[in-house]
């Protein structure tokens, strides 16, 4: 027996269980310990301490590791047949057993991280029921993994990590490797409050004598107030997984969110024209052309008629004027129609009675799901992913309805578990498409995918609505946390930062600044700008890029290149949707810190934030980028936000002399200086920008007269109140600017 114990009082005391896809199961108390040992040795996370204990049941052996890592602890199971009968086995708990803590369950919070791209990812009460969607088998796998949907009332469900915050502390459990299995973690109140951590083994046959080991699982007691309570987690799978190095993901445009299926081979060339005619401002990379282009999902060789040269003459358009190709494929997806479903019956996923497995209602059909475990479907997948790649001339694919290769079903491969059957999907196209391809993954089930994805999709669709709508009608959909809707969108890029750059890029999805056709106010678009432009992931944007606003244009370009840094979620286990944002910095040899503040609710937010809860102490400057205003701040950050809105503010502490204290040019502001020294009676501040820039910086001058050089030239500046100054520059490349006091 294992128990697990925090100085807060949390005591968790497990066992084991199995289960057999034929009913038949081993519940702990079918296991006695026979033998345990202690060793202490140095692994890939470290030097560990070890305990190894055996148990046997009737027909079976295992072994449970449990190496320990100063605060964190690694644990896995070998499990071994000891019984002539071959069994099927459904799933194992790694963990098993009563939690007690300090504080009644009715006080506890449970954050779960989803299965795929699109799945609800959050902090709720650990009483609430699971999220669950009204849509039933139409949408369910869009939105959770079917062989293990959300728990009945009194049970909550997450996938790959958890986290179960009691007061003060948090319990952080993850699975760290996650090539083979998917692993669950399960709270039961029920009774007795439980808690379990389950190795999916998907109905996979074990023969006698043969031993199956499960993933390893990470146990860790963090703060509750930990502003990077995953850290430790994140970065154990990393070790584990080796994510891909991808120093810069590409940003550009993509044609899905005004466009959609009506996408036609003249619109992108209509938005090419454009970013090439507009290039100097806004220096992107990628045009991808989303859904919409091929003749049936499933049928990759022939077009849409809207596309009667097919895409390989669009790539070779793109590429000429500089840009990279992207295509959105969906892989493991067919529609019953396409000739891969028609003509090879046997290559689609199917249920026990041999019936194709629904992979939901999309497109006005049911959606099959291809099974790459057989080797026509990995010759098939190899051949359309080269074809893209390397004969169309598509170096990033965007790699849709992953989840598809994961739903429960007979593979051809009976030994496969769902989630190996999808990284081998996933392997297969990385070798077809070649190391340098950029991929992202999209409706992915998270695990399996980390070390072949360049990209990774962390939430659901945005959309030119706040909250979602099916054919225009509002309710009864507003609650769903998987539909398109910009405010589903933002909650998971803010839910799943800490994934940021530690096993993928983040893609919070694209910015939809355009004015018309759109139902997204002023406020809301700023609240979509401010989460994208601090998560630090992929910026692309989807609109008709020749009918965007002079300013809307600005905000694009001020937010290129993504800068790719991670920010931290300053309340993400107190509330279902976080709502402050902290991102830090260095600017001339001193901290900058940016702050945003999201306001998800319908009703205004007004409050004062104190500093300290933000981990900021003295006299700040703050610049607040939207309204654009310097202030001093004393002890607190003022908060008056319209329902939807926003404040993006840039935080420096006030010392004497010069000092830079905001500016317009990027997001966030003070990315776009590059050197700086600031002194009593000098300041000097050096600016680069790729895109022809344009905008205002505010400096701090505590002296009735200055005298300013932008490039050695003298420059205007007006005081707005209370020593700062306001300066309008532009410039693209390198810029200098110098002020002299006295
Ligand atoms: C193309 C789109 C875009 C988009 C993807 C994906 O029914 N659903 O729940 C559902 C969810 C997402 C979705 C489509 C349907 O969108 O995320 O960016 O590429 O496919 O069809």
């Amino acid at each position: 027996m294992l128990a697990f114990t925090d100085p807060s009082g949390i005591r968790w005391r497990t066992h084991l269980a199995l289960e057999a896809a034929d009913g038949s199961a081993w519940p702990p108390a079918a296991w006695r310990p026979v033998e345990e040992s202690t060793a202490a040795g140095r692994d890939l996370h470290g030097a560990f301490e070890e305990r190894r204990e055996v148990f046997r049941a009737e027909g079976w052996e295992a072994v449970r590791i449990w190496r320990r890592y100063g605060e964190a602890a690694g644990v896995r199971l070998l499990l071994r047949r000891r019984d002539n009968a071959p069994i099927a086995l459904r799933r194992v708990a790694i963990l098993t057993g009563p939690l007690e803590a300090p504080l009644p369950p009715t006080r506890w919070r449970f954050y779960q991280t989803g299965f795929h791209s699109w799945s609800f990812s959050g902090t709720t009460h650990a009483t609430a029921p699971d999220v669950d969607t009204c849509l039933g088998p139409l949408a369910a796998p869009m939105m959770f993994d079917v062989a293990l949907p959300p728990g009945p009332r009194g049970v909550r469900r997450s996938d790959l990590a958890a986290a179960l915050i009691l007061g003060e502390r948090a319990l952080i459990l993850g699975q760290v490797t996650t090539a083979d299995q998917f692993v669950k973690i399960e709270l039961d109140l029920q009774g007795g409050p439980q808690l379990r951590v389950w190795a999916e083994l998907d109905g996979i046959p074990i023969a006698p004598e043969e031993e199956i080991a499960s993933e390893w699982i990470w146990v860790e007691g963090r703060a509750a107030t930990d502003p990077d309570p995953f850290g430790g987690y994140a970065e154990a799978v990393a070790r584990a997984m080796r994510p891909r190095a991808t120093l810069q993901a590409p940003s550009g445009w993509c044609s899905w969110y005004f466009y959609y299926t009506g996408v036609r081979a003249q619109d992108i060339l209509a938005n090419l024209d454009t970013l090439t005619a507009r290039r100097d401002c806004l220096p992107i990379d990628l045009i991808q052309i989303d859904d919409g282009y091929e003749a049936a999902v499933g049928d990759w060789a022939r077009f849409s008629p809207r596309f009667p040269e097919g895409v390989a003459p669009l790539a070779q358009a793109i590429r000429q004027k500089g840009f990279l190709p992207g295509l959105w494929l969906a892989p493991f997806l067919a529609w019953p129609e396409a000739p891969v479903a028609r003509e090879h019956p046997d290559w689609l996923l199917r249920d026990a009675q041999g019936r194709p497995v629904s992979a939901g209602f999309n497109w006005f059909r049911w959606l099959r799901a291809l099974d790459p475990t057989h080797p026509g479907v990995e010759e098939w997948l190899r051949e359309v992913v080269a074809t893209a790649v390397h004969r169309w001339g598509f170096p990033y694919l965007k790699l849709d309805f992953l989840y598809a290769a994961a739903l429960p079903g007979r593979r051809y491969d009976p030994k496969a578990t769902r989630a190996q059957a999808l990284r081998r999907g996933l392997q297969a196209i990385r070798e077809a498409a070649g190391e340098e391809a950029f991929l992202l993954g999209c409706g992915c089930p998270l695990g399996p995918a980390i070390g072949l994805v360049d990209g990774m999709r962390i939430g659901p669709d945005v959309a030119p609505h706040w909250a979602p709508q099916v054919f225009g009608l509002g309710f009864p959909f507003r609650r769903e946390r998987s539909l398109p809707a910009l405010r589903n969108a933002v909650h998971n890029v803010l839910t799943r930062s800490w994934m940021h750059r530690r096993w993928w890029w983040n893609d919070p999805d694209c910015l939809l600044l355009r004015t018309r056709e759109t139902r997204l106010s002023e406020s809301e678009v700023r609240l979509l700008v401010t989460a994208i432009a601090l998560s630090g992931g992929m910026v692309l944007d989807s609109d008709p890029v020749w009918a965007l606003p002079e300013e809307r244009l600005a905000l694009w370009s001020a937010m290129l290149p993504p800068h790719g840094r991670r920010p931290e979620i300053i309340d993400g286990f107190e509330r279902e949707f976080p709502r402050i944002l902290r991102l830090r910095g260095e600017f001339a040899g001193a901290p900058v810190i940016w702050i945003g503040l999201l306001n998800p609710e319908d009703r205004p937010w007004e409050e004062e934030i104190p500093l300290e809860a933000l981990g900021l102490a003295g006299s700040l400057w703050g610049f607040e980028f939207w309204s654009r205003t310097a202030r001093r701040l004393e002890g607190q950050l003022p908060v008056a936000l319209p329902p939807h809105g926003a404040a993006l503010w840039t935080l420096r502490p006030i010392r004497p002399g010069l000092q830079w204290v905001g500016s317009t040019l990027r997001l966030p502001p003070g990315l776009e200086v590059v050197e700086g020294e600031e002194g009593e009676a000098r300041g000097r501040w050096a600016f680069l920008r790729e895109p022809r820039t344009e905008g205002w910086v505010w400096l701090q001058i505590p002296a009735e007269r200055v005298i300013l050089r932008w490039n050695g030239e003298p420059v205007t500046a007006t005081e707005t109140g209370s020593g700062i100054w306001a300066v309008e520059l532009a410039f693209q490349g390198r810029g200098d600017l110098e002020a002299f006091i006295g």
